[in-house]
């Protein structure tokens, strides 16, 4: 019925605290700034001005979505494939309203979207669905046979018409390049971390320290 269909959330996920995004949204923005002044990557910069050479300001490219937060489940209101089997898991019934600390350990940049990998702890994967890296597979076939939470991440921005749904993509398809063994081309060590390009617009960022972030398991309708 209606009434059971909006009794489930938009999404479950972790909600981070507003202190830890304030603090997020700085170190991430203090990234963006240095990264398009860097040579290397202006040198790349046509994928994503559609021009050699020409400037980008990545603070002005990417447009922020809202509280962050590492999504676990979307629902949208039951409608989604297994939400119902989800929002009834022992874990998620258990967890839910619960504190946690999330590891933010990589930032990543591409022409769609910038984006925080979280690293999950085992506790943290019992909230992870099954499901979520396979159901990537028809955007990112090497998605099926990464380990489960590859694409565990929260969105920090994504340009002019892009849904948020595909930061995870576009992290999967970064995962799945380095499980391939591509290194990647290490450009830079910078003090958050070592920077490196793998090619088509796509940067990411290892931490040298990763950020903790405490987080409330929650859902949201909206
Ligand atoms: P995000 O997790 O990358 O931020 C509401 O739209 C939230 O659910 C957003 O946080 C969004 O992306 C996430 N989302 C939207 N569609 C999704 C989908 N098909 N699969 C997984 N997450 C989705």
């Amino acid at each position: 019925s209606q009434l059971e269909e909006m009794s489930l959330p938009l999404y479950f996920g972790w909600f981070l605290l507003s202190s830890i995004q304030d603090k997020i949204r700085c170190t991430s923005m203090d990234f963006l700034k240095t990264l398009d002044t860097l040579e290397a990557f202006k040198k790349h910069s046509i994928d994503f001005t559609g021009k050699a050479e020409k400037e980008v300001d990545l603070e002005q490219y990417f447009k922020a979505k809202g509280t962050l937060h590492c999504t676990t489940k979307y629902c949208d209101y039951g409608k989604a494939e297994g939400a119902k089997e989800y929002a009834q898991k022992p874990a998620v019934t258990d967890f839910y309203g619960s504190a946690f600390e999330m590891s933010l350990s990589a930032l990543f940049v591409t022409p769609r979207t910038f984006g925080a990998r979280v690293s999950l702890t085992e506790e943290q994967l019992l909230l992870w669905p099954d499901d979520a890296e396979k159901e990537a597979a028809s955007a990112v076939p090497a998605a099926a046979s990464l380990p489960l939470g590859s694409r565990a991440h929260v969105t920090l921005g994504c340009a002019e018409g892009i849904e948020p749904v595909q930061t995870g993509l576009d992290l999967l398809q970064i995962v799945a390049l380095q499980q391939e063994g591509q290194q990647g081309e290490l450009v830079e060590e910078m003090e958050l971390g070592s920077l490196t390009y793998y090619g088509e617009g796509r940067w990411l960022i290892s931490l040298r320290e990763p950020i903790c972030a405490p987080a409330c398991f929650s859902s949201s309708y909206k």
